[in-house]
């Protein structure tokens, strides 16, 4: 199934004077703050976040998952998927494959398939938390930093494995995420296991071609217990130092200890030249794996301002690797993601609304009050209109739910892939 122009067009018909009178207000009431319209609306339509193989089916917790009907059989079907998300918001320009879920048959035609839709390669995830059927050796004790040598070996071979599927589709970097870690006090020595660590990510490292990243995730817990060997950026970026200078700390929102200071985290990153990767979701109490801005917009605002900061002030830093790592336990996958794309947009833009000049100068008066005015003043501005504008100029839709639901997107692609399916790797 594929979102036709004229389909889009007619669509944006019946919003298009409403829409026009909302912007036409907010960006002359943002141009006599001295705000430059025109260059914020530009900045949020180039902001593009990759989505996730794994996100276009319906999640699951450990104690079950409902499916949801017409899910991408195969990976063909999930690119399709992201390119009726693409079509749409025009800000999900790039798909982030999982190995083993989701190895190409053909790669010509992936790439071909992609091209046409728009949608580029982003960085590639190892996946070394799941036995694979065939494996000669199991991950239950440990990947990267296992005892053992063959097992270490197995998983340094299969990331190797990724970076080669990835280069044949373009992509730039890997993603590294360990699961190791131990559920019990005593199981695992401290030491060793991330001295095994270290030397395996150098000799993955190693196989690097010379264009590309290394990204190293990290987790507080889960599905280990008791400890986990990557479990914060400091481990994190101990181990991309301990790899060189293409390798970088990559940062999920759900893996922080509640009321962690990410904002703080990803600012000291990027001065520091060291943030290669954001994983966009949002949670209450763990890693929960929920839409985007629906439980603490405000700190993802926060977060935003720092990242906003470090895009206009760390030339030391990298472009970042966006995605959305979410799960879907009950909604429609697909409206579940336009949600979340509409919630980093929404942070962006408003972060992009911040007097910076003004926020230093009250910093540097210590005038607190007048810090948080400056901050709350642009979080308190409904900046829909502005990304209505920059997914208008783009061939977006200006209402991305209205629009598919409208269109009957969900029942269309039961229609074609028939109601029972299930995405794979899930
Ligand atoms: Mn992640």
């Amino acid at each position: 199934m594929k979102i036709q122009k004229e389909q889009i067009l007619d669509f944006n018909k019946s919003g298009l004077s409403n829409h026009k009178e909302n912007f036409d207000f907010l960006a002359n009431k943002l141009s006599k703050q001295g705000a430059d319209v025109d260059s914020i609306v530009s900045k949020l339509a180039g902001f593009q976040v990759a989505i996730p193989s794994w996100a276009l089916g319906a999640g699951g917790t450990r104690f079950g998952r409902f499916s949801f009907y017409g899910e991408p059989s195969n990976l063909e079907q999930k690119i399709e998927d992201v390119g009726i998300l693409h079509s749409l918001t025009q800000t999900a320009g790039a798909v982030s494959l999982h190995i083993p879920w989701d190895i190409p048959s053909d790669y010509n035609a992936i790439k071909e398939k992609a091209n046409a839709l728009n949608i580029k390669f982003d960085s590639v995830n190892s996946n070394t938390f799941q036995d694979q059927k065939d494996a000669s050796e199991s991950y239950k004790y440990g990947s990267l930093s296992n005892v053992s040598k063959a097992v270490r070996e197995q998983a340094i071979q299969h990331n190797l494995d990724v970076i080669n599927i990835g280069d044949k589709l373009g992509s730039k970097s890997l993603t590294v995420w360990l699961a190791d870690g131990s559920c019990f006090p005593g199981q695992n020595n401290f030491q060793t296991a991330f001295q095994n660590t270290q030397n395996s990510l150098v000799d993955i490292y190693k196989g690097l071609p010379s264009d590309w990243s290394m990204l190293i995730e990290y987790k507080p817990y889960e599905p280990n217990f008791y400890s986990t060997v990557i479990q914060d950026w400091g481990a994190s970026l101990m181990l991309a130092n301990g790899c060189g200078d293409k390798a970088y700390t990559l940062v999920d929102l759900g893996h922080h200890l509640p009321n962690s200071n990410i904002e703080q985290i990803v600012s000291i990153l990027q001065l520091k030249g060291k943030l290669g990767g954001f994983h966009f979701n949002d949670s209450k109490y763990g890693d929960d794996d929920l839409t985007v801005g629906s439980i603490k917009p405000y700190a993802l605002f926060l977060i935003f301002n720092e990242l906003v900061y470090g895009m206009e002030n760390n030339p030391q830093n990298p472009d970042l690797a966006w995605m959305i790592d979410a799960s879907h336990n009950v909604k429609d996958p697909l409206e579940d993601l336009i949600q979340s794309l509409e919630a980093i947009q929404e942070a962006y833009a408003k972060a992009l609304l911040i007097d910076q000049k003004a926020l230093k100068a009250a910093q540097l008066e210590n005038d607190v009050v007048k810090c948080q005015e400056i901050l709350q003043g642009a979080y308190r501005t409904d900046v829909r209109p502005l990304i209505e504008k920059a997914r208008l100029n783009s061939g977006g839709v200006i209402s991305p739910i209205n629009a598919y639901r409208s269109l009957k997107v969900r029942e269309g692609l039961i229609a074609e892939r028939g109601k029972n399916t299930i995405a794979t790797g899930l």
